[in-house]
């Protein structure tokens, strides 16, 4: 097997001064950030779809990007071709992951059967190349959305046949998973929503879909699955309306369901901010409920109503967003996969290699923020002592739940009109924020 990305080197870490552009100029891998090496805080993944089969077509043009790595498309050549760029490009990149969709792996015959087979063909390629490069599979995961049988969704379908097929691809995609070693598994529910309610009953589709996870989560159990089942919300896009609009909703729902021992969140930095809020708020939503899982690293552009998925250069996202993982002390299972996208003129080989720079740089640098802000200790002592009110015996009773109603409003009877809650500080803490990024 000849080198793919020639001319293109294994890229070192040669700090911020360095005007080399296939260097990292944060992401230095051994250096300790509170005391745990950055490659320990980042376990970097590459999303097998938006690398390796992404051209940049959308639905005004063709693909730009040339992905063929010198096989014919849609063949079983071409699928082994990916696995040989995908391995080459990780190992020069220093990534330690991927992750993918059924599809993504293999062009999807006419049978299932001839799907699986082709499945099980190519995970032994890939298994090959990661036992020689010790690359691992972050997750895995069953592309439901983009063939037209999912154009009502999957577990959401108003079709039982296209519901027993999504099952099926699910038990591939699972089995794939296991085998090749996969900390996670994802469900994105990219059609699982409606256009319109007149036609949709949707306690009905969000019992089945509940219903799927769950026998998911009892057949991957069964296989010796031990990894996190994932949701990733999102809240439009490709459905007008989207079950898993956000983190809050999402984790409402695997509750209600009782999936919530065997789930956890994938947050992605552009459905977040689809859905109104910050990628910070989706973090924060999830880490507080024990259920921060995994990250889709990349981000959106606040001019344009869609998912962008571009590759993160926006720092001050990173640093909020580090500071979210800190804080929640890491992802256990999980890791940042760039479900990043290339722009469509950046279409070279040497894009490709400059797009991981970029995001990967943004992510360390984010690190090395957010571990500083931690560090000056201003912004958690600000927190701290904003709710210190409630270190009183009046606010520790609220607290364990002891006082009632009756007794606070006595006590506010008696006490008169309160004082103002004391100034937020937004715009101070603000400025510490951009004296730690900016020196
Ligand atoms: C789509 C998206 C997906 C999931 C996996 O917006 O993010 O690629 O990450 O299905
Ligand atoms: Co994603």
């Amino acid at each position: 097997m000849s080198e793919i990305f020639t001319n293109l080197p294994k890229v070192k870490y040669e700090g911020s001064k360095s005007k080399n552009p296939l260097s990292f100029k944060y992401y230095d891998p051994d250096r300790k950030i509170l005391g745990k090496t950055m490659k320990e805080h980042l376990p970097f993944a590459m999303a097998w779809w938006h690398n390796l089969c992404a051209t940049g077509r959308d639905m005004f043009g063709p693909g730009t990007a040339d992905k063929s790595f010198g096989a014919e498309p849609d063949t079983m050549e071409h699928a082994r071709a990916k696995v040989d760029a995908g391995f080459e490009f990780m190992e020069k990149l220093g990534i330690e992951y991927f992750c993918f969709h059924d599809v993504d792996l293999v062009p999807e015959a006419d049978t299932l059967a001839e799907t699986n087979r082709r499945l099980d063909e190519i995970s032994d390629y890939i298994l090959e190349k990661m036992k020689k490069t010790g690359i691992k599979c972050l997750w895995g995961t069953a592309n439901m959305f983009g063939h037209p049988r999912f154009m009502n969704g999957a577990g959401s379908s108003n079709s039982v046949d296209v519901f027993c097929h999504a099952a099926g691809q699910i038990k591939k995609a699972l089995d794939i998973t296991v085998k090749l070693g996969g900390k996670g598994y994802v469900f994105w529910g990219g059609r699982e929503g409606y256009e319109t309610l007149l036609n949709t009953d949707m306690k009905f589709e969000q019992e089945n879909i509940a219903a799927l996870m769950r026998m998911a989560v009892d057949y991957g159990r069964s296989i010796g699955f031990t990894g996190d089942f994932y949701i990733e919300p999102k809240p439009k896009e490709p459905m007008k309306h989207q079950y898993d609009f956000d983190a809050a909703t999402a984790i409402g729902f695997v509750r209600q369901y009782g999936l919530d021992k065997d789930f956890k969140m994938n947050v992605e930095a552009n459905h977040a901010t689809l859905a109104g809020h910050t990628f910070q708020h989706d973090l924060r939503v999830s880490a507080m409920n024990g259920m921060l899982g995994s990250i889709d690293a990349n981000q959106g552009d606040y001019l344009l109503g869609w998912d962008t998925d571009e590759f993160p250069f926006n720092v001050y996202e990173t640093t909020l967003c580090m500071y979210e993982v800190l804080k929640a002390g890491g992802l256990k299972n999980g890791g940042f996969n760039f479900d990043a996208k290339s722009r469509r003129p950046s279409y070279t080989y040497e894009d490709m290699f400059l797009s991981f720079i970029l995001g990967m740089d943004a992510f360390a640098l984010g690190l090395i923020k957010a571990a500083e802000i931690i560090e000056d200790g201003r912004i958690d002592s600000f927190v701290k002592e904003r709710y210190s009110s409630y270190e009183s015996e009046l606010g520790q009773k609220i607290r364990s739940g002891k006082a009632t109603l009756k007794e606070l409003s006595d006590i506010a009877v008696k006490n008169g009109a309160p004082a103002l809650p004391g100034s937020g500080k937004q715009e101070w803490l603000e400025s510490v924020v951009n004296s730690i990024l900016f020196g």
